[in-house]
């Protein structure tokens, strides 16, 4: 896969280069990775990649003459271009699994500002990572390319995506490691118990009280099996507990 990124502040992916998981990824050659600064293609002696809107209103916006200059220079025909921005939809581990299917990203991150709206029809997206305020794209933009690297074959064991929270819309159990006992607190008997349908059955358990409690939405349209059905009549006395 190869990703580029349009940014005014190149410095900020300094780290996010330099970080294991990305810096595996590239070396194995499962990822191309160029940060481009979109300064470089600002034209006139001032060098101005941004101005003040039309129509009035606070703050400045991204001009599409160097934004745009910088993009056709790194398109090709197969280019999926990403606008990140706070109107954009919000990212979830579904749209990863989705964009990890294209060959070739193009992220294009903002800052402070918003962008000309010719900008946007440029592109083949909008995204948000949530529903916060940054000061810019760049976060979201490394958000976006984390969630994609980890799901790049080899990076990380595939049993671990598998069973993760979010790949079956429930949140994860909760883990433990030694000691057994800390500061009075033990670990559940059950896990120590050898008996691995026993653990099983518990871990699926803590996933949907989990999931019921603190991320309901999750649940929204998801059907349970007769199993877990079984579990939620044990913690709650009925088959269904939603709504
Ligand atoms: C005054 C209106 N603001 C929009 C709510 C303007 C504005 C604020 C902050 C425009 C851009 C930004 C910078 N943020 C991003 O570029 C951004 C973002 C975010 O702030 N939150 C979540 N996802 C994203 S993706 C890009």
């Amino acid at each position: 896969m190869k990703i580029q990124v349009l940014t005014i502040f190149p410095e900020l992916f300094d780290s996010f280069l330099k970080a294991p998981l990305t810096a595996r990824a590239i070396s194995r050659g499962a990822l191309s990775l160029r940060i481009i600064d979109i300064r470089t293609y600002a034209e006139g002696s001032f060098r101005h990649i941004d101005d003040s809107p039309y129509g009035g209103g606070a703050g400045m916006i991204l001009k599409c003459q160097p934004v745009l200059d910088a993009l056709h220079a790194a398109e090709s025909p197969d280019s999926w271009r990403i606008l990140l921005s706070p109107s954009g939809r919000p990212y979830d581990q579904k749209h990863a699994h989705k964009l990890l299917q294209k060959e070739d990203l193009i992220l294009i991150a903002g800052h402070y500002e918003g962008f000309d709206a010719r900008i946007e029809e440029a592109a083949d997206e909008e995204i948000s990572t949530g529903d916060y305020i940054l000061s810019g794209g760049e976060l979201p933009a490394m958000t976006i390319m984390d969630s994609l690297i980890r799901l790049l074959d080899g990076t990380i064991r595939q049993e671990s995506t598998e069973e993760e929270s979010f790949e079956d819309g429930l949140l994860e159990y909760p883990q433990y490691t030694k000691p057994r006992s800390y500061e009075g607190k033990q670990v559940p008997e059950v896990l120590l118990s050898g008996n691995h349908e026993a653990i099983r059955r518990w871990k699926l358990k803590q996933s949907l009280q989990r999931t019921l409690e603190r991320r309901p939405d999750l649940l929204k349209d998801r059907k349970f099996t007769e199993e877990e059905q079984k579990l939620m009549e044990e913690l709650y006395g009925i088959r269904d507990p939603r709504n």
